[in-house]
């Protein structure tokens, strides 16, 4: 039936508005589930998606980055205790439950009260994993900045360097940013940038969710292919 005179004429259908990238990442971020555990990192097990680890010092804030990343309170164990993630912990990510990356909560090192053989036993491990995981796409190294990055986080990165010059993908998080003035911040970005030799280094605060957005995005290019 045509229009009534004097009627203004339907509005053209449009596509809904395309996504912010950074949202359509947190979206994908939020669709982590768990996985499995291994007692050990020798006993992880083999899967075929790319995995990005999550490594740092006890405390920096490696479990509270991933519940923030994936919207999700209790995902990975965060505690005030240091040493709390004593396991590894993997979780799929993935629209439709087609997983399409593994993120690995590792434990922390440097942690004072553990014994100095188990501390060099796990330095071995860590390293093995670091140089030897087939499918580790990427390293998010966590650093709590009022600290630095330590002489451990630097053995890290030596281990790592031969592998991110044939592509690993690595990001230094400076986290609890909301502990920072903004001078103190300013700071402790460029010490980092000058440490990483290379690396991405940004400033994360779960407590502010600052970083989140930008990180999450980071990880989807980084398991995507680039794709914005
Ligand atoms: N203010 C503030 N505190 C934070 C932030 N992120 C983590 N924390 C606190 O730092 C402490 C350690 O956090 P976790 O996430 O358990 O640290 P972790 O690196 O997983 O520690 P391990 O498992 O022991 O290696 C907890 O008390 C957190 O609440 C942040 O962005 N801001
Ligand atoms: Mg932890």
């Amino acid at each position: 039936m045509p229009p009534p005179p004097g009627a203004s004429p339907a509005p053209a259908r449009t596509a809904p508005p395309a996504k912010d990238p950074a949202e359509r990442a947190l979206g994908w971020m939020h669709t982590a589930r768990f996985l499995t555990t291994a007692p050990q990192l020798e006993f992880l097990p083999p899967h075929e998606h790319p995995e990005i680890a999550f490594v740092g010092r006890s405390n920096a804030g490696k479990s509270t980055c991933i519940n923030t990343l994936t919207q999700q309170k209790r995902l990975a164990f965060a505690s005030k205790t240091p040493g709390r993630t004593q396991s590894i912990n993997l979780f799929s990510l993935g629209k439709q439950g087609i997983t399409d990356a593994v993120l690995a909560d590792l434990p922390g090192y440097g942690y004072a009260a553990v014994p100095k053989q188990d501390k060099l036993r796990w330095q071995q491990v860590m390293a093995n994993y670091l140089v030897s995981r087939p499918n580790l796409r990427g390293v998010v190294l966590l650093c709590d900045p009022r600290h630095g990055l330590t002489e451990l986080d630097d053995i890290l990165l030596e281990v790592i360097r031969p592998r991110v010059e044939a592509g690993l993908k690595f990001l230094v998080l400076l986290t609890k940013a909301d502990k920072l003035t903004r001078s103190d911040a300013a700071k402790a970005l460029s010490i980092a940038r000058l440490q990483a030799a290379g690396g991405e280094v940004k400033l994360f605060s779960a407590l502010k969710r600052q970083g989140v957005g930008e990180t999450a995005l980071l990880l989807w290019q980084w398991t995507h292919d680039g794709e914005p």
